[in-house]
């Protein structure tokens, strides 16, 4: 199967289609990871374009997400299998204002896969909600995303919340998500930038000390 019949099914919004054809992409051997980026990440950014140039609203994105999420289910069991037991704890959640959280759901899936046990607060998480669950939680790291140029203020404003809450033990924090750079990164004193799901698990092994 040509993978861009699929890509082109998410542009439009199709997300039956969508969830059918990833099914017969497995079925035919693609793997999930190009499943991921040549078709799906690859339509999602055209939907980006076609509403930057007005040609797509809301609705179309909305569509877009619907069919993105369905697809991400059926990917799930090959994103998130693993042989290991869990290797540390994330708290993960897309800042407060922001509502984006497909590239988190990413992450998160790729993380669980990789042997971490990931507590994801959702999206539009104010940073208290980030301390209560680190103190419920145990965990080691905190990942944050964000999508918009609006929001990225939210994750410094996490990131110093986290830093001056009392918590057990120092957490690791990482950050991410398309406005976000490795120098915003180091600014706002977080401990580390991915620019993408796999990169995303090399950096939580790195920050807990796994190679
Ligand atoms: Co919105 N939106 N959106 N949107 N939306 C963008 C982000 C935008 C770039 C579109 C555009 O103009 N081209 C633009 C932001 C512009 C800017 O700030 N500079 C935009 C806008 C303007 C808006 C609204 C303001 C529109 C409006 O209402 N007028 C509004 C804001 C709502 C809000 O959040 N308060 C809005 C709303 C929405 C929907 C709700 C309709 C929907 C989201 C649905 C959902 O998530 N459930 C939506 C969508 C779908 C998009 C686009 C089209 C796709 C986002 C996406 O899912 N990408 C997006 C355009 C684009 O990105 N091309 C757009 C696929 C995903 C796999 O990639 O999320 O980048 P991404 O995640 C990547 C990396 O960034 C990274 O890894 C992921 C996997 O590789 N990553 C991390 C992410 N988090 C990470 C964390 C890490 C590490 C890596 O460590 C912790």
């Amino acid at each position: 199967m040509d993978l861009s019949i699929l890509r082109q099914a998410l542009i439009e919004g199709d997300d039956k289609t969508v969830a059918d054809l990833t099914q017969r992409a497995l079925d035919e051997d693609h793997s999930a990871e190009t499943i991921l980026s040549d078709a799906l990440i690859s339509g999602m950014e055209k939907v980006g374009e076609l509403f930057e140039q007005g040609e797509y609203f809301v609705p179309e994105l909305l569509l877009a997400a619907r069919a993105m999420q369905g697809a991400m289910e059926v990917l799930r069991p090959l994103l998130a299998a693993s042989d290991y037991q869990p290797m540390g704890k994330v708290v993960m959640g897309t800042v407060q204002g922001d509502l984006h959280d497909i590239g988190k759901k990413l992450v998160a899936m790729m993380l669980e896969g990789s042997g971490f046990e990931v507590i994801d607060l959702g999206t539009d998480v104010p940073p208290e909600r980030f301390v209560e669950a680190v103190e419920e939680s145990g965990a080691q790291l905190v990942g944050l995303s964000a999508l918009l140029t609006t929001t990225i203020p939210a994750m410094e404003t996490t990131v110093g919340v986290l830093r001056e809450a009392e918590l057990p033990t120092q957490v690791k924090i990482m950050v991410g998500g398309a406005p976000v750079t490795s120098t915003f990164a180091q600014d706002i004193g977080a401990d580390g930038y991915a620019p993408d799901a796999s990169n995303a698990v090399a950096l939580a092994r790195r920050l807990i000390g796994l190679r």
